[in-house]
């Protein structure tokens, strides 16, 4: 029966326990440029205890940003400021992979380039709104679809990011699959009406993910490349009419190419970055997609330290990510271990800000 303090590996990455920093998005990227600073890497570090650190969600190029202060992975200062983080990180004994991360239709025009309009595949427009570079709260616009030639471009954003992040010195990257980016939006019928070789059946509509995935594992090999996931997951207006068939298909084909590890978020906690309710009556996905990938499972989505044994134990996961807890408990295996209570977060400081609800909760 594994246990969460057992030692075990996501591919060639080697993880001390199976507590994981789930990626958070945290908005605290200098400005201009979007470059991560030493106060990143001060809380990256002080997170080290954790088996790994998935980074924040960092956009592949200018198009990929949606929300105001959040890193990038596509200039050299972006690339330099990384290391600040994966040496301090790696000086306090963690190990931390890169999200790479293009939100898609999830964006408005003050982020683009040239103040165009966001792209998907397909000009749906998601219910809801973003925050401005100006830090506005701004409603969703009908997003340009992406014409089938651009697509090879979009696959070299990717692996260019995923060079950068291996010159920045991370231990492997996550390509950010889920929550309603650009690869779930192509991936879920909701969101995707193609009629090009990228749309229509499950196989088009994953191709996408699949080719983002194979330039990336070019750079970094598969041991060192894991794919997120948010199967019934409804955040950012996202549907999709055959879930099981669609996830089961992208699983195989992830396992067929041995990636390190696939991350799924339960859909309980589909409410990402709104809040803090639970969805009821929805798949328990670790147990629904277990046996269709023949990697590491990595599952994240408002677990507790009871919960999460359990889910180890129960062999459903290899390891758990927790997000919010890794906010306001920097040493949250310590927490675990022995036993003591978590102390609350405070969700007005998530985004944004400075050191405050940053560095400042007690390690
Ligand atoms: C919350 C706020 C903004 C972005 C995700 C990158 O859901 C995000 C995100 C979450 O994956």
């Amino acid at each position: 029966m594994a246990h969460l303090f057992e030692k075990t590996s996501f591919g060639s990455i080697q993880l001390a326990n199976r507590i994981v920093m789930a990626p958070l998005t945290r908005m605290r990227s200098s400005q201009p440029g979007n470059v991560p600073n030493e106060l990143m890497a001060n809380y990256y570090a002080q997170r080290a205890t954790a088996g790994l650190i998935i980074s924040e969600a960092s956009q592949v190029s200018q198009q990929g940003q949606g929300y105001p202060g959040t890193p990038g992975i596509h200039s050299p200062e972006q690339t330099e400021g990384w290391k600040l983080v994966t040496d301090a990180v790696h000086k306090a004994g963690g190990t931390i992979v890169l999200q790479l991360w293009h939100v898609g239709r999830i964006s408005h025009r003050s982020h683009q380039p040239g103040g165009a309009l966001p792209v998907a595949p397909s000009a749906i427009k998601p219910e809801g709104g973003t925050f401005s570079a100006d830090w506005q709260p701004v409603a969703f616009e009908t997003p340009r679809a992406l014409e089938l030639s651009e697509i090879p471009g979009l696959i070299e954003d990717f692996r260019r990011a995923a060079s950068n992040a291996k010159d920045a010195g991370f231990d492997g990257v996550e390509v950010h699959g889920a929550n309603g980016y650009l690869l779930d939006q192509f991936l879920q019928d909701g969101s995707n009406q193609r009629t090009d070789q990228y749309g229509g059946t499950i196989e088009n509509r994953a191709r996408l993910l699949l080719e983002v995935v194979d330039a990336v594992v070019g750079v970094w090999g598969s041991d060192r490349v894991g794919v997120r996931l948010s199967p019934y997951g409804t955040f950012n207006d996202m549907r999709d009419s055959d879930p099981v068939k669609l996830f089961t298909y992208v699983l195989g084909r992830l396992s067929q190419r041995g990636v390190a590890y696939a991350h799924l978020i339960e859909p309980r906690s589909s409410g990402a970055g709104g809040g803090d309710s639970v969805v009821e009556n929805v798949p328990d996905t670790a147990e629904l997609f277990r046996s269709a990938f023949n990697g590491a499972l990595l599952s994240a989505g408002g677990y507790t330290a009871d919960t999460a044994k359990h889910v180890v134990a129960a062999g459903l996961a290899d390891a758990v990510a927790f997000g919010r807890f890794f906010i306001s408990n920097p040493n949250l295996p310590r927490k675990i271990q022995e036993e003591a209570p978590f102390a609350p977060y405070d969700r007005s400081t998530f985004y944004g800000g400075g050191e405050k609800g940053y560095t400042d909760y007690p390690c």
